[in-house]
């Protein structure tokens, strides 16, 4: 589909820009709809381009006039934009043209939220504001002059001349318009002070709505972190007088790295204990990190093309994992990452969503805004440090950051900055941005006479486009533990670059026990037999903290598959390991929190899909609650003693430590309340003063489907705080039984708060009713068709929020024919809508392809 269509872009046809900018002066004359737009724009030929064409983007834009160094001209309105006959030297254009933000409500471009007004320009939304070679080759400094009676307008860079009714902003530093932003409103800022190691003092602000203004000292604080961490491990320092940030509610995606006036989703910085929960605190710090190291990855250096996405997407996750990793653990951090890789990427990469890292062709570019662009691409930075080693890696930043600051720059360029600083070759490893699909890692052993040797298999099913494979790089860190639990051969990373190749270990005296893929050294699956005696000596002696979470896991996976298949019962064996490992004080609490997650339906639906059989959802639903009661029953008196022994006194702190020792409470009230009941709960409830141990409680309630109660008096407590709703709207679909997950749903749409233009209140609700598996999926299709019903309904006014979730359909092949059938007649109704738009239609075409 995405092959035929004529709106395609292909990589392969990128051409330098004709014209360069050297300077962009903007005036806004706001006004809700009727905004006006001045724009003085000096083009220079671009030396390096093989056409003179002078064309500029523009979308849903009137012109009022347009002028060539002060002489007017009537430019050619074609579609997407205009085009002229430009000089074949410097001139200036300018133009004016007018914008309604008020009725804006694709969230791209200039809009309106609460009354304030905001920007989101990336990808292509600045053609929204004005016309202007919206492609991120094209760097400029921008002039801005904001008019306007609200008391806050900001724009990039730093502060200009403030007066009556305007203010203006200079940026100095050249930046792509998709890097642009305005904010005009009523608010108030939550500000500090960071001096950066040079001495240059900058102004911190938070701007938000006055009743949030209780929600902004941590994120503060998570700014001020990451621009110290940025400083001490990659050298990198801040580059202006003041750095802002803005919340608004809303908004489609988590957050926005513009240059020096961030726009954050509310949802993605606003924080207090009462009202968001650890894994929020956790998320917010891990955003403002991210958004901020894109001032270097991202904005000083920035993509040439949308092809080159990963180029910041990818190396900025990595940092802000490291960043993460840094602040609370490591070892805790990569199972999360792993955890949200497998479930996330490597369902996209499975199905007919799946593209390369750097995609070679799109329609519409917010449809690549993916986890493989980003999770994928931080995988792939992680490896490329772990070939070249700490200083190797530290050597190719310093070498990229020195070339290339102030550029727009190709995977090419990243490629060879680690090529020139190191003297690897990497050609080879550039595969890992071309080709989709997860690379399968099959292992063989064999044992004689002291020599132990590991065959390594590997394999890449076809994705769409891309029926053949070819070898890829794949760093396997191994460990080998001998029959006593003593390490023999400590992590050696083994580089496997062929089809299938075999690496010794001689002289040992027992047949050792191989940890494979420490640290999850690699984005692939490992296809190994193991006996269960094998797993749990891993999950009790690997010194490698994710292979011995990754064998309790493996436990787990191979008990419920055994349950789903089979039918056998709940394995004991996994039960008593698991028991054992809680219960070892030496373990991190978070990292025990982490054993007890089972892997989740989807999981575990895919897997029962590569083993050639249909999933049923409903039977993996069952067979993790019988295996979470059986732990409960088997595992109480533990589960109640952990209960009991790591609950805190004293005040909420949002510290590692701490959220740590309540992930694990949480985890076992969880657990307790299937044999107890929800007393314990309903205790919890009534007592918690943090939003983390109140929503925990309500959860382990709905679960056991009790909890009226509780979940009326959460209703009334937080009706007014719309982030803690989302909270409410979302947990009662995603703890509903699989019989009423879609009906729960269809009642929530009727809710009096449930305001479905708002894409946080939307993602609460069907974004839980898509991860609820066996809601979702149950036979009736009701999921199916309340989901797509809802999307038709966004589609036109939100393409962007619409065409993300129609994602919850791309696993659909995996499933048996009738509810393939109800899925297919769902994408067709959507497909053949009248009017859908691109967005959308992309997605549907590619899943029904
Ligand atoms: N660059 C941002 C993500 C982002 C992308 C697109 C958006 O609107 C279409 C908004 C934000 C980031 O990586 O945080
Ligand atoms: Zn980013």
């Amino acid at each position: 589909m995405t092959q035929h269509d004529p709106r395609t872009v292909y990589l392969k046809d990128y051409q330098p820009p004709a014209y360069l900018v050297d300077e962009v002066k903007l005036t806004f004359r706001l006004a809700p709809e009727t905004t006006r737009v001045l724009s003085e724009i000096r083009f220079r030929p671009n030396p390096d381009a093989a056409s003179r064409d002078f064309f500029l983007h523009g979308e849903q834009l009137k012109l009022i006039s347009a002028s060539i160094d002060g002489t007017p001209v009537e430019p050619e309105l074609v579609e997407g934009g205009l085009k002229l006959d430009a000089p074949d030297a410097a001139f200036t254009f300018a133009a004016e043209v007018e914008i309604d933000p008020e009725h804006n409500t694709a969230l791209e471009g200039l809009y309106r939220s609460n009354g304030m007004y905001c920007t989101q320009c990336e990808a292509e939304g600045f053609r929204k504001i004005t016309f202007y070679p919206d492609r991120p080759d094209v760097m400029a400094p921008f002039h801005v002059r904001v008019e306007s009676d609200l008391p806050v307008l900001l724009s990039n860079g730093n502060p200009g001349e403030r007066g009556d009714g305007f203010a203006e902003w200079h940026d100095p530093w050249p930046k792509p318009a998709y890097l642009f932003a305005l904010v005009a409103g009523e608010l108030v800022a939550h500000s500090d002070r960071f001096t950066t190691r040079s001495g240059r003092e900058v102004e911190l602000n938070l701007w938000v709505r006055e009743a949030d203004i209780d929600k902004c000292a941590f994120g503060m604080e998570a700014l001020k972190k990451s621009m110290r961490w940025d400083e001490e491990v990659y050298g990198r320092e801040y580059d202006l007088d003041v750095f802002n940030i803005v919340a608004v509610d809303d908004f489609n995606m988590g957050a926005m790295e513009n240059k020096g006036l961030n726009i954050f989703n509310s949802s993605a910085v606003l924080a207090s204990p009462e009202t968001a929960t650890d894994a929020d605190f956790e998320r917010i710090e891990a955003i403002i990190a991210h958004e901020y190291f894109h001032n270097w990855t991202g904005n000083r250096i920035t993509c040439r093309d949308w092809f080159q996405l990963c180029l910041k997407e990818g190396l900025t996750v990595f940092r802000d994992q490291q960043f993460t990793g840094d602040m609370r653990s490591h070892a805790v951090k990569r199972i999360d990452d792993a955890m949200t890789l497998r479930a996330m990427q490597f369902r996209e990469d499975n199905g007919p969503l799946a593209h390369p890292v750097r995609p070679e062709s799109f329609v519409e570019i917010n449809n690549f805004y993916t986890v493989t662009v980003y999770e994928k691409g931080a995988e792939i930075v992680g490896m490329l440090r772990r070939l070249v080693g700490e200083e190797g890696y530290r050597k190719a930043l310093d070498l990229y950051f020195d070339r290339h600051d102030g550029q727009a720059v190709t995977i090419e360029d990243w490629l060879r900055a680690f090529e020139d600083a190191t003297g690897r070759d990497l050609s080879q490893f550039g595969r890992w941005y071309s080709q989709a699909g997860t690379p399968r890692v099959h292992v063989t052993e064999d044992w004689a006479d002291g020599r132990y040797t590991l065959t390594l298999r590997q394999e890449t099913p076809a994705t769409p486009g891309q029926p053949d494979k070819a070898p890829q790089v794949i760093p396997v860190a191994v460990g080998l533990l001998n029959p006593n639990g003593d390490e023999v051969v400590p992590t050696t990373v083994l580089e496997l670059t062929e089809a299938e190749q075999s690496f010794h270990f001689e002289t040992l005296s027992a047949r050792p026990v191989p940890s494979l893929l420490r640290g999850f050294s690699a984005p692939v699956i490992l296809k190994r037999q193991q006996s269960k005696e094998e797993r749990a000596f891993l999950l009790a002696h690997d010194t490698d903290p994710f292979n011995k979470w990754e064998a309790g896991r493996d436990l787990a996976r191979d008990g419920l598959m055994a349950m789903v298949l089979d039918g056998a019962g709940p394995d004991a064996d996994y039960i008593d390991a698991l028991g054992r490992g809680i219960a070892d004080e030496g373990l991190d609490p978070a990292f025990r929190a982490q054993l007890l997650a089972l892997p989740g339906e989807d999981e575990l639906a895919q897997a029962i899909f590569e083993t050639g059989r249909a999933p049923d959802p409903t039977a993996i639903f069952e067979a993790r609650e019988a295996l979470r009661r059986a732990v409960a029953e088997r595992l109480g008196d533990v589960l109640g003693r952990l209960y009991e022994t790591h609950q805190i006194d004293g005040p909420y702190s949002p510290e590692a430590e701490d959220a740590g020792r309540r992930a694990l409470t949480n985890a076992a009230l969880s657990l307790l309340s299937l044999t107890e009941g929800g007393d314990r709960a309903r205790a919890q409830f009534r007592a918690a003063d943090n939003m983390t141990q109140q929503i925990a409680a309500l959860s382990a309630l709905l679960s056991i489907e009790e909890g009226a109660a509780e979940l009326k008096a959460f209703e009334d407590q937080w009706s007014h705080e719309r982030l803690v709703m989302n909270k409410w709207f979302g947990l009662q679909v995603a703890r509903a039984t699989p019989e009423r997950a879609a009906a729960t749903a269809e009642a929530l749409t009727r809710h009096s708060a449930f305001e479905w233009k708002n894409p946080n209140r939307f993602r609460a609700v069907f974004g839980a009713l898509a991860g609820n598996a066996a809601g979702f999926h149950h036979p009736s299709g009701a999921g199916y068709r309340l989901l797509a019903d809802w999307l038709l309904k966004l589609d036109p006014l939100n393409p962007q929020t619409t065409a993300r979730m129609t994602q919850a359909f791309s696993t659909w092949k995996r499933y048996d024919e009738t509810r393939q059938g109800l899925i297919r007649a769902e994408l067709e109704r959507i497909a053949g809508t009248e009017g859908l738009s691109r967005d959308t239609s992309e997605m549907v075409g590619r899943m029904l392809a």
